[in-house]
């Protein structure tokens, strides 16, 4: 068989499920804007689908919808040069969705650790949506034959699920079909943790407010959090290999250095020696110089959310032209009797 060559194409996505967060942004949308332009296509999306596997308010999830599309925007996608969607508008990714849970094996989901993660002790009461979720989240990607996902670490063995669900589908039927994407993960951030526990991710979900740097917060509520977020009594040393330890000095460093485009090393050559109580501002200032042009220009997007609605309804039609040749082709090479494929 020849090898298929596919395009450079990007895809990513996040869930409208609650306010933007710093983790989102650098682990996510930060790349997403680095990746765009000449090398790769690419596709952004909100992916609503999936953040129903949990409850969601219906008018809740509308807004975060459009308050997600506003952060992309707001942090330099631009919807000339990059396809935005919501996923529920492209209704090829629940297709291939289905196709996936049939080709995915039962042993495989059930070593997803977020599931087990966000199921927690409840797991007999968990939708069986959020257990299907990273099949859902396979086809969301090969619908496209995306070649390239930028994602946070958390996201790493579902994109290890996607390459194994692309790797069985073309062997059973004996295709190069879809691609074996690449992960990227990348930069000072990929796992940026909660201001209050440096063992558990920053996550829009988590009930305490304070665990988290949220894109809409204004400058005092961002300089309040890093003031009060959880660190140790030691001055900050000099090289990484000092926080090995201290995973809440660790993350105040990673974030600092994401946010100002540096190496952690780099950022603790200049502040070595510093106490928090010095870090502690020097950090606010940077995150609130950064961050505030962002949420401003999102307040606004969200005054025009018609315009909103326009790019997504305009990003869904050239998201169709992609997904639903690639969805015909998968559904005649599986045995589906519709019309002839060219
Ligand atoms: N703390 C994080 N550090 C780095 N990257 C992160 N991402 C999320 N949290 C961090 C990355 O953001 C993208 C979108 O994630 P998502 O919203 O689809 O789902 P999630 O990973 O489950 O994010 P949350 O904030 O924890 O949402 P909830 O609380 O609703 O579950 C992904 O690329 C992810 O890696």
């Amino acid at each position: 068989m020849t090898e298929t060559t596919f395009t450079p194409r990007v895809f990513s996505g996040i869930q409208p499920s609650g306010g933007l967060t710093l983790g989102n942004y650098l682990g996510a949308i930060k790349r997403f804007v680095d990746m765009q332009g000449a090398d790769y296509q690419t596709i952004y999306c909100m992916v609503d689908l999936h953040a129903i596997t949990v409850w969601q308010d219906p008018e809740a999830l509308r807004r975060s919808t459009r308050e997600l599309c506003a952060g992309f925007i707001a942090s330099g996608i631009d919807p000339d040069q990059s396809i935005l969607i919501n996923q529920s508008q492209v209704p090829e990714h629940a297709q291939l969705g289905w196709v996936f849970n049939c080709v995915a094996r039962m042993g495989w989901m059930q070593r997803m650790t977020q599931f087990k993660d966000k199921a927690g002790k409840n797991a007999q009461n968990a939708s069986l949506g959020l257990f299907a979720y990273p099949s859902l989240m396979a086809a969301d990607i090969l619908i496209y034959h995306a070649t390239h996902v930028p994602v946070g670490e958390d996201q790493k063995q579902h994109l290890e699920l996607t390459r194994d669900i692309a790797a069985k589908f073309n062997h059973d039927y004996g295709v190069d079909f879809f691609p074996i994407t690449e992960p990227v993960i990348e930069g000072a951030a990929t796992r940026v943790m909660s201001l209050r526990d440096g063992s558990k991710k920053m996550s829009k979900s988590d009930p305490s407010d304070a665990s988290r740097l949220n894109m809409t917060d204004d400058a005092d509520t961002i300089a309040k959090k890093i003031r009060k977020a959880k660190t140790d009594p030691e001055p900050l040393p000099s090289e990484m290999a000092g926080l090995e330890d201290r995973p809440e000095a660790r993350n105040l460093v990673n974030i600092f250095a994401a946010l100002n485009d540096q190496s952690p090393d780099a950022v603790l050559a200049e502040m070595g020696g510093k106490q928090f109580s010095e870090f502690k501002p020097l950090l606010a200032e940077l995150a609130v110089e950064k961050l505030s042009p962002i949420s401003s220009e999102m307040a606004r997007l969200m005054q025009h959310t018609d315009e909103i609605d326009r790019i997504l309804s305009h990003g869904a039609e050239q998201a169709r032209a992609i997904t639903a040749p690639i969805l015909a082709k998968t559904y005649e090479i599986i045995g589906m009797v519709g019309p002839k494929v060219i």
